[in-house]
């Protein structure tokens, strides 16, 4: 049987899909809210194939409870934030979860984590209290690293084809994991260490968010050099060994715009590209904001409670608004047009800022000017909407250029 702990954004879809590829699965988390809603078979949170596969998962029996089982074999899925002021990463929920099952474990169990950590956090912060409690119990346990991958918005598909990657100390369990895993993982399986686990994940999120930023630098020379960055990308790209990402207002996420910080922390004399990138991506949102106040002096509009931003969320058809570029372009909304700018986003049904709103329509009437900060299949399928507004396109919806929106 298998536990998993923390039934959030990566460990929900995995406890739901091992339960449907032959697995007896529990599903633990310390919030009573989560649990109760999943027992009256309620999702927590939207993505896309979660609902067919909660319902195979129901059927194949999984229960849902707020405590750890006894077991030998637990999934960590619990979450990493960080400190924004230190960047540095708070372990403390995966210690949590890690030390509520060193009781029930059963002998030899293994203990999987799968939260994203900073390099050397296992060692640092996981190990010392599996270790202590094993000097103190006599019971062996094993830790192995299998850092999750999926992509939000596309997490179904990716759990079930992407590659992934194992850690462990000793190979035997690796393989024990990797049996598990297989169950379910059509992908190539990566057996390694624990330290190069950790390392091989912060490493991947953080050349996306390099490569971001090139897209990003490129955008603004683009802009004062009178060129139009999606056409220099996309004649690019046709070369066989270019793929340059696309531009945007930001990046946001729980992953990308916090993992490379980790390798900063810790590296700071050696991370020169890495910080750099960093520094580009965190400058876009400010940067969509002076286009917008020179848009808007262009256009000769003046009331900034007539500007409507599009999007709330971090990217495309989720329902996620961690570290989203809107929120932090909301941040300085007053030191470049002014307060009041007015939001509306398809996905958000929870009150999240000021002057929300929640009907497409009404907030196309109270506006003149339309940010564009999120490409929500909304809005590029219903692009005509926009047709009598001034329109800022960040995320470039009009690929076509046929609604003479300003681009970023
Ligand atoms: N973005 C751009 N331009 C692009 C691509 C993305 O501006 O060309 C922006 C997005 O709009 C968003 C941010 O970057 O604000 C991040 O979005 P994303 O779709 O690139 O990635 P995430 O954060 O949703 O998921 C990433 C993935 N990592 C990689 O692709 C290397 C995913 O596979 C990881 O599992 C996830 O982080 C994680 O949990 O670490």
């Amino acid at each position: 049987m298998i536990n998993v702990i923390g039934l959030g954004y990566i460990g929900l879809p995995t406890a739901l899909m091992l339960s449907t590829s032959g697995n007896k699965v529990v599903g633990t988390d310390i919030k009573e809210e989560v649990i109760e809603k999943l027992k009256h078979k309620e999702l927590t949170f939207e993505e896309k194939g979660m609902d067919e596969l909660f319902e195979k998962a129901l059927n194949s029996d999984i229960t849902f409870s707020l405590k750890p089982v006894s077991t030998s074999f637990y999934i960590i899925t619990a979450p990493t934030p960080y400190d924004p002021v230190s960047k540095k990463l708070d372990c403390s929920y995966v210690v949590k979860a890690v030390e509520s099952v060193l009781e029930p474990a059963e002998e030899d169990a293994i203990i999987v984590v799968e939260s994203t950590v900073s390099p050397g956090a296992i060692d640092t912060y996981v190990r010392p209290v599996v270790n202590k409690y094993m000097e103190k119990s006599g019971k062996k346990l094993n830790l192995v690293h299998a850092p999750e991958r999926i992509i939000p918005g596309n997490m179904v598909y990716e759990l079930e084809h992407n590659a992934r990657t194992i850690g462990a100390d000793d190979p035997k369990y690796g393989e024990k994991v990797k049996e598990v895993y297989s169950t379910f993982c059509k992908g190539e399986i990566n057996l390694t260490n624990i330290k190069t686990a950790e390392m091989t994940k912060v490493v991947e999120n953080t050349f996306r968010d390099i490569n971001i930023a090139f897209a990003n630098e490129l955008a603004k020379i683009c802009r004062q050099g009178g060129l139009d960055v999606n056409e220099v990308i996309r004649i690019s790209n046709k070369h066989p060994r270019v793929n340059i990402l696309s531009p945007g207002p930001g990046v946001g996420g729980h992953c990308i715009s916090v993992d490379p910080w980790f390798l900063v922390g810790d590296y700071p004399l050696l991370t020169e590209i890495i910080y750099k990138a960093r520094q580009i991506n965190d400058s876009m949102p400010e940067y969509v904001l002076k286009r917008a106040y020179n848009i808007m002096q262009e256009n000769n509009l003046k009331d900034f409670s007539r500007v409507g931003i599009y999007g709330l969320t971090y990217k495309e058809n989720v329902d996620d608004v961690r570290e989203s570029p809107t929120l932090q372009l909301l941040q300085h909304q007053k030191e470049h047009l002014g307060d009041g700018l007015k939001v509306y986003d398809p996905m958000v049904k929870r009150e999240v800022v000021e002057n929300q709103y929640h009907d497409l329509n009404k907030f196309l009437d109270d506006v003149d000017f339309v940010i564009v900060m999120i490409g929500h299949d909304e809005i590029r399928e219903n692009m005509d909407v926009l047709k009598d507004k001034v329109v800022l396109d960040t995320r470039n919806i009009d690929v076509d250029n046929k609604y003479n929106f300003y681009k970023l």
